[in-house]
């Protein structure tokens, strides 16, 4: 551990305060303060040089005591270890013998002075703050921690909230012995915590919260914070399926289901709502963090003022799970702020079996918090009039900054990790510790009848009062029928999708494309443009102008334009996304003279909606969860999350297995999140080539999502239209190119993009009617196989391009293989076999060619062979191979397979 105040800080400070002795004027105005606290100077102005030093070394005690105060703070309700007396804070280690001290230039004695550190910094609160580089933040702090003791608490409320918390996890082992409910017992002081948080978040005027947590005490804070009735829990105890049957989901557990609600609270009412969550621990942050941002953006407030979250943890998913790290370091990223969030770590000093001291390897479980400067205000939840006190003011504080803070409930897990599980096989000490120890509403029954707040009849009347409520909520759940059930899917924001029309005609009038197209080509008057941009942006104009092809950066431009003037916010967030990975969107152009940022699509001349391109933090986890989060709460934005590279967004993989691709079944919940993967071989290597489209083709059912690789412009633009124009939501995961970009060939006319044109899922060849066999491909090898085509003058092989994989286009494909009679049919992909959509569409295919009877039913594959690496790093080789996949798809002899 270090010491603030000790080697070269100390130096430093004794010399400064030499200085300040010699002439206060000469030193800093903040240090001449510090200093003129402690310092008590003689009548005559002169120091005197005993007290002087004395003062000094006073000053170093007290500032230890801020800084490591916390670690002899009587933090575990348990108090199974006895931590280390850091040296810092012992008297004599600044050399501090005299019995008078001077502090706020008043004389004391150290051992009044110690008993008032011990007291405010070593209590059941251990404030860790003073890692905070700014300053008034800081103050802000050490001014409440004064402050703190005198705050007026309502004693019947806590003890009220305690017993519900209590009564309701008794309740439930009760009725359902043994079931699985991951309680909150040993924790309960989060429901106190909770509805402090919540009483200054409405007294600051939120008007909705959203929270996040896991498994631990997520029964407890649906009924007792969200107020769900407690007949659902038990009817889910009992089994009963309470998804309305029009939906048909696949149902989750009991403890991963969100809920909302409106409640009343210090007279305004907060609309509060738990998002559901998967197993995967901490998943659900970001996701959360999206949708509060959404939810801002939705009422126009950029204050981020009006919603605002509360997130809970546990303690080994905390400092164990990456994407904390990388979840809390958006707050104060421009496209990703939120207004800060007050987090909660349920800590009861166990991650299922595992210790602390295997579950990280800093001080506390929060540690990595402090690398985003968040305050962090670690309490004795035995203590639940502290724990009130801490989070009134951590969720002032956050309201206050804008950033977040950390609570650290520092508790114990009465039972096993589930109530079926017996801790005391790893943990017996621990568990033998927890078997004697009283309940906190019972210690705080205690302290109430003993400070004579509260008598025993009032006490009595709460348990009463809480268990009547229980037991007939239990009477309700065995007559609650499903019918009865309002379904909250599709409520709110959403239920504008629910009732429009299907609208597949994406295009759009061919003169309103080219004024928004031509809008998009200009600066202002006096910005100085880069010249290439310049002759870039001239070259579109004229384009536009003469009716000639458009490239792909236009056409996803007037893809976003387009919905911008219908009144859709854009969201583009990804790596690098402003300029583009591969310097050919230039969604904002920057003045060469003076970095100024202007973005075209912002400017469009007509009614529009906010276009907001963000370069991302180099992260994918979080990043992909917030762009989803911020889609489920808005069905008319358009919000595309952009890889840099195609095969990066595995490092987001729980954001696609568990949200994106199964959220709508598990939870009802749609998202209509854009996936742009930038996809295809052209010999850069294992991680630069694929986007690993098999992966998704597998996630594909039921309907999930789309899966679409466009080989033109025009197609690219109707699939992103499609996406608001459809009467659903549904993620599109796009393969996108790379090289195409420029590909002379790549192009699309204005007309294909015109009133009356919309998506192809399937492009067939108008050139060759009679083929000796047909090469269905997909995607970028498209050219390859065209350019082959055209240089060896082919003209008996079909070329037919899949734009669409899943939902698979399987009655566009019959009528377009139809007219082609008994040849066979190549599926040619540039991937290994066991990657791309092979192993996907071969049955597929077969379905197909059996459907209408063709002598060949089975596809003949062509491709790169199985491979465990996707694509070779050497130049030479990948030309070789790709020349060898053209030359046997056009060519080479077929077999059946
Ligand atoms: C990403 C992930 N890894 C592993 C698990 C399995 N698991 C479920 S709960 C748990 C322990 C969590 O400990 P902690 O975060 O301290 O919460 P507690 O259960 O103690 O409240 C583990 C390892 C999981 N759910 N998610």
């Amino acid at each position: 551990m270090s010491d603030a105040l000790s080697g070269d800080n100390a130096a430093y400070l004794s010399n400064l305060y030499q200085q300040y002795s010699r002439n206060p004027e000469t030193i800093d105005a903040k240090w001449q303060r510090v200093f003129r606290d402690i310092d008590p100077r003689s009548s005559d102005g002169k120091t005197n040089e005993s007290v002087n030093v004395n003062s000094t070394n006073t000053f170093r005690l007290v500032e230890a005591y801020k800084t490591f105060g916390h670690l002899i703070a009587k933090l575990d309700p348990l108090e199974l270890e006895e931590s280390p007396f850091p040296k810092e804070l012992d008297p004599a280690y600044y050399g501090i013998n005299d019995d008078q001290v001077y502090v706020d230039g008043k004389q004391t004695t150290i051992s009044d002075l110690l008993l008032k550190l011990k007291k405010t910094y070593c209590g059941t609160i251990g404030f860790e703050y003073m890692h905070i580089q700014n300053s008034a933040q800081r103050e802000w702090i050490q001014k409440r921690i004064e402050d703190l003791t005198f705050s007026k608490l309502d004693s019947k409320k806590i003890l009220t909230q305690l017993t519900h918390a209590e009564l309701f996890e008794k309740f439930l082992s009760v009725k359902f012995p043994g079931a699985k409910r991951f309680s909150l017992e040993g924790g309960e002081s989060l429901i106190p915590a909770l509805e402090h948080a919540l009483e200054i978040y409405a007294l600051d005027g939120v008007s909705e919260v959203c929270f996040g947590m896991a498994h631990r005490g997520r029964l407890s804070v649906l009924v007792n914070i969200l107020h769900q009735p407690l007949r659902h829990i038990l009817a889910l105890f009992k089994g009963q399926d309470l998804n309305p049957d029009k939906f048909e989901g696949s149902g989750d557990v009991k403890y991963h289901l969100g809920y909302s609600c409106d409640r009343e609270i210090m007279g305004k009412t907060l609309h509060l709502s738990l998002t559901p969550n998967p197993s995967h621990l901490e998943a659900v942050n970001p996701v959360v963090l999206g949708k509060v941002r959404s939810k801002q953006d939705m009422k126009h407030d950029s204050e981020r003022k009006s919603v605002a979250s509360i997130l809970l943890h546990g303690d080994a998913a905390f400092s164990g799970q990456g994407l904390i790290a990388e979840s809390l370091g958006l707050v104060n990223l421009e496209g990703y702020k939120t207004g800060g969030s007050l987090h909660i770590i349920i800590n009861n000093q166990i991650g299922f079996t595992t210790s602390p001291i295997n579950a990280h390897s800093g001080v506390y479980a929060t540690d990595v918090a402090k690398a985003t400067q968040a305050p962090i205000f670690h309490v004795n939840a035995d203590y639940p009039e502290d724990v009130a006190r801490v989070s009134s003011l951590a969720a002032e504080f956050v309201r206050t900054f804008k950033i977040d803070a950390i609570i650290d409930l520092v508790c114990y897990r009465r039972y096993g990790h589930n109530e079926a599980d017996e801790p005391s096989f790893t943990q017996p000490i621990m568990y033998k510790t927890i078997s004697n120890h009283p309940t906190t509403r019972s210690l705080y029954i205690k302290h109430v009848e003993n400070k004579g707040i509260l008598s025993n009849t009032e006490i009595k009347s709460i348990e009463e009062h809480t268990q009547n409520l229980l037991n007939k909520e239990f009477e309700l759940a065995l007559v609650l029928d499903k019918k009865d059930q309002k379904s909250d899917w599709l409520q709110g924001a959403w239920g504008t999708v629910q009732n429009r029309e299907n609208d597949t005609e994406t295009g759009v009038d061919s003169e309103h494309l080219k004024r928004l197209g031509l809008a998009l080509c200009s600066v202002p008057d006096g910005f100085s443009i880069h010249s290439k941009l310049k002759r870039q942006l001239d070259q579109r104009a004229q384009a536009l102008q003469k009716n000639e092809p458009l490239d792909w950066a236009a056409s996803e431009a007037l893809a976003y334009a387009t919905l911008l003037s219908e009144g859709r916010i854009v969201r583009l967030s990804g790596q690098d996304s402003c300029r583009g990975t591969f310097s050919h969107r230039h969604a904002v152009i920057v003045d060469q003279q003076n970095e100024n940022r202007y973005i075209p699509l912002n400017n469009l001349g007509v009614k529009q909606a906010k276009f907001e391109p963000i370069d991302s933090p180099l992260a994918e986890a979080s990043v992909l969860g917030f762009d989803y989060g911020y889609s489920v709460a808005n069905p008319e934005a358009l919000v595309v999350w952009e890889a840099q590279f195609g095969d990066f967004a595995n490092s987001a993989q729980v954001m696609i297995d568990q949200f994106i691709s199964s959220a709508e079944k598990k939870w009802l919940r749609l998202s209509g999140l854009v996936m742009l993967l930038p996809h295809g071989m052209e010999g850069q290597g294992p991680e630069h080539s694929s986007a690993r489209l098999e992966r998704y083709l597998q996630l594909c059912a039921e309907d999930n999502m789309q899966v679409v690789n466009c080989t033109t412009p025009a197609n690219f633009f109707h699939a992103i239209r499609r996406q608001l124009h459809n009467s659903w939501r549904k993620p599109l995961i796009m393969m996108t190119p790379k090289s195409l970009l420029r590909h002379k060939m790549a192009v699309s006319a204005l007309k294909d993009m015109g009133k009356g044109t919309h998506f192809l899922p399937i492009i067939g060849d108008e050139t060759v009617l009679k083929a000796s066999r047909v090469v269905l491909c997909s995607g970028k090898i498209y050219y390859d196989l065209i350019e082959k085509y055209y240089e060896k003058e082919i003209n008996d092989v079909a070329i037919i391009r899949l734009e669409q994989y899943y939902p698979f286009p399987e009655s566009h494909l019959i009528k377009i293989l139809k007219p082609y009679g008994d040849v066979p049919l190549v599926w040619c992909q540039e991937e290994p076999r066991n990657m791309g959509a092979w192993n996907f569409l071969d049955r597929r295919i077969e379905s197909v060619l059996k459907s209408i009877n063709k002598k060949h039913t089975r596809p003949h594959y062509v491709g790169r062979k199985e491979a465990a690496s996707p694509a070779t790093g050497i130049t030479g080789r990948h030309e070789k191979e790709q020349e060898e996949v053209i030359q046997n798809a056009l060519f080479g002899a077929i077999q059946e397979q």
